[in-house]
């Protein structure tokens, strides 16, 4: 039976050894929860390391680890403290998680960190291979694990794989400083399914992905040679029935239940009625921007004095990575800025900031969650920050005010908060005071709509919504373009060339029988692709035609000495056993004055763009150019062209990365036709790669063998991954 295999850092179970014993406790934290419906019963398993490194288990309780972590779905990978140091502590955690978050300056570039990193990734691999079958489907979790996709993909090429990132995914023009960006790359496009949280992740990643690996993208679809990866964003949702009843809980529990912490909390508010609370909760991190928080309290206070008194800033900071040096220096500060403040405005009544170094339990988070007036979220750049969905959800009353950073991904679907920009202080303090005067009605208001959002959006829909996107990508029920030339096919195609008593066959030049070129020019055959075209042309009753946009010039030089047969310039010119071109068709060239200023001013504009001219057309070629703004210039070509033809006889053909104006009546549909119609074949075989070839591929009878070269949408009814395979197929026409 097929399973479910979860990958992550970290396994949803902690372990502790005291006395020689060993326990097992499940974490609640948020995935955990999230994967519940994902990870059941005995159809999946979850694999992570156990917190315990390889020095800290004594070997005899080896067998026992494993068979705790059993009984909760669970299997370790085994780590050495020098790999934690090198691969979490390290590259995870000093190199991709600063640069990740637009934090340039503190990532390290260690070629130590990057070679533990790819180790240990290789060590999970091997766990997920070892437990895993062909059927199964994976899904990968987070930054620290990102070069997993691939190389399990290596060992389970039809293995259906997802992998989520947690944190943002950087600009390309932060990403691109990374010295190993394309293997990061790479290693995620090991993937079926890659998840991010907001769409404008999405973007950076298919941004990088085009940019540094040069593959085509066609929305949020990753083309890489045989296989077609989908990248879509999914924002996180919270567990909110939990927090919503620990709420409704807490609001009914007896003083005699109260916490102490509540108790505390309680008596304060009972001191001073008037004082609104303030709260923040983040693990003590550079991005969740904490000292700047701190600042912006102090100006606050220093803009506003009237709310001296009137308000307390609770700050819970979680104790996180005290291992790496930047949170040691990040530490300190803090604590030196709540000492500072406090030590300048402090009266005897009253100290504006309650700072907390700790993890609290649950219970308290709830306590603090629903006895403050505010929270106040002010991330530098956070990939979601599920703190501020778990204090909407926790307000029962609908009361409340959310204060939250423009630069956290839950901004995005969290409208009705009050957004702020972390960096600005005016806008800060402006909005803490509307904050602290906003009538009970708008705070409902505004809500009633969040609470909505994330009870409908929970932690499970999303965890659904991913599974079910990859489950679909596994089943094949995504539209899709044209049947792949198996082995199956190759040999019937192979054994109907045989038996066939007259042939015909059309080759593009251009992506099909030659992959492409910066220039042109240069793209031309080599010998093995000669010797290929030779041994078809003089085969018994076959007729070859190499059929492309090409202008005759080029094919004259390259081809002519060689007798095939040819037509150029998408029908324009014929060529017959070696003999000079002539007109297939007639057509006009009086427009070519009128477009060439307009390609002219196109090129202007768009550096490594280029014109090339033909006898009757004129193409625009935007290969070389950044591809993000070619595609944008291609557009608006398009646009001014289409305008400025008007009735005219001539058409745009929108090639690949290349804009073709010529005349209408010119294709390579009525081309082939032509040919075909000279003579009664019995085998007619035709493959190209790009938009111009589908003239060919809709215009031929259905009879013949239409072959596309590369995954696109297509109306022929073949595929081959790449011009590799193009070759491969024709020798087996040769016997
Ligand atoms: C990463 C991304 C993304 C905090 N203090 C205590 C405590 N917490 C819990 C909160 C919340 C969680 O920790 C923190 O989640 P965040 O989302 O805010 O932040 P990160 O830890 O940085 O998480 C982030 C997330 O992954 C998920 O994809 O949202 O952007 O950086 O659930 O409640 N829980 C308890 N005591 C504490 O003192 N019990």
């Amino acid at each position: 039976m097929s399973k479910t295999i979860i990958i992550s850092n970290r396994l949803p179970v902690q372990l502790q050894i005291s006395d020689g014993g060993l326990t097992a406790i499940p974490s609640v934290g948020g995935l955990a929860t999230g994967m519940k419906s994902v990870h059941s019963g005995g159809e999946s398993l979850w694999i992570g390391w156990s917190g315990l490194t390889d020095e800290e288990t004594p070997e005899a309780l080896e067998t026992e680890i494993d068979n705790a972590l059993k009984k909760h779905g669970c299997a370790k990978v085994k780590l050495t403290e020098k790999d934690i140091e090198g691969f979490y502590f390290g590259f995870s955690n000093r190199t991709v998680w600063p640069l990740f978050h637009y934090f340039l300056e503190y990532s390290e570039f260690e070629l130590d960190f990057w070679n533990t990193y790819k180790a240990v990734n290789q060590k999970f691999a091997d766990a997920i291979i070892a437990q895993s079958d062909e059927g199964d489907t994976i899904w990968v979790h987070d930054y620290q694990l990102m070069l997993v996709p691939q190389m399990v993909r290596e060992k389970r090429p039809n293995t259906s794989i997802g992998f989520f990132l947690h944190i943002p995914f950087p600009s390309y023009e932060i990403f691109r400083t990374l010295p190993w960006r394309e293997e990061i790359l790479e290693g995620l496009l090991g993937s079926d399914l890659i998840g991010f949280h907001t769409y404008d992740y999405e973007r950076h990643f298919l941004s990088s992905v085009r940019r540094l690996l040069g593959l085509d993208v066609s929305f949020n679809d990753i083309y890489l040679d045989h296989r077609v990866i989908k990248v879509d964003s999914f924002p996180m949702g919270i567990d909110y029935k939990k927090f919503k009843d620990a709420a409704i809980a807490h609001q009914q529990s007896t003083k005699e239940k109260r916490s102490d912490f509540q108790i505390k909390l309680d008596d304060h508010k009972a001191s001073a009625p008037d004082t609104k609370l303030i709260l923040s909760i983040d693990r003590l991190d550079y991005s969740k921007g904490i000292a700047k928080r701190l600042n912006a309290f102090e100006y606050f206070l220093n803009k506003y004095p009237e709310y001296k008194e009137k308000v307390r800033l609770i700050i819970l900071a979680v104790p996180s990575r005290s291992n790496v040096p930047q949170y040691q220096l990040l530490k300190k500060e803090i604590d030196e800025l709540v000492g500072r403040i406090n030590g300048e405005l402090s009266t005897v009544n009253w100290t504006p900031i309650w700072y907390f170094y700790r993890s609290l339990p649950f219970e308290n988070l709830i306590d603090l969650y629903t006895s403050s007036d505010i929270a106040w979220l002010t991330p530098l750049r956070d990939g979601m920050n599920l703190v501020a969905k778990e204090y909407i959800a926790t307000r029962t009353d609908k009361t409340g005010v959310l204060i939250l950073s423009e630069m956290a991904g839950s901004a995005y679907e969290m409208n009705e908060a009050l957004l702020i920009n972390p960096n600005n202080f005016e806008q800060q303090a402006d909005t803490l005071k509307n904050a602290i005067t906003m009538p009970r009605e708008e705070q409902i208001a505004r809500n009633m709509f969040l609470q909505n959002r994330l009870e409908r959006y929970n932690v499970e829909v999303w965890a659904n919504e991913f599974m079910g996107a990859l489950n679909r990508k596994k089943e094949g029920s995504e539209p899709f373009v044209s049947q792949k030339v198996s082995d199956v096919i190759l040999n019937q195609l192979s054994t109907d060339y045989s038996k066939a008593k007259k042939r015909l066959l059309f080759l593009d030049y251009d992506g099909t029988l030659a992959g492409f070129h910066k220039d042109p020019q240069k793209a031309s055959p080599d010998e093995e692709l000669y010797t290929l075209l030779d041994k078809l042309h003089h085969q018994e009753n076959t007729t070859l035609f190499l059929i492309s946009g090409r202008d005759k010039q080029t094919f004259t030089k390259w081809f002519l000495p060689k007798k095939y047969n040819m037509i150029v310039e998408h029908g324009v010119w014929i060529s017959r056993d070696g003999e000079e071109f002539k007109l297939l068709e007639k057509v006009k060239d009086e427009w070519m004055g009128k477009i060439k200023p307009v390609l002219e001013s196109f090129v202007d504009r768009t550096p490594g763009s280029f014109i090339e001219e033909k006898n009757y057309s004129m193409a625009w070629h935007y290969r070389n150019t950044d591809p993000d703004f070619g595609q944008k210039r291609a557009t608006e070509l398009n646009t001014v062209l289409t305008s400025l033809i008007g009735n005219d006889d001539i058409s745009v053909l929108n090639g690949n990365k290349v804009m073709e104006v010529k005349s209408s009546n010119v294709n390579k549909g009525r081309a082939s036709v032509r040919i075909l119609g000279e003579d009664d074949y019995d085998f007619v075989f035709a493959i190209g790669d790009d938009w111009t070839d589908e003239f060919m591929f809709q215009e031929l009878p259905d009879s013949a063998v239409t072959v596309k070269v590369g995954l696109k949408k297509t109306q022929a009814k073949y595929y081959v991954e790449n011009t590799k395979r193009v070759r491969e197929l024709l020798k087996r026409f040769i016997k």
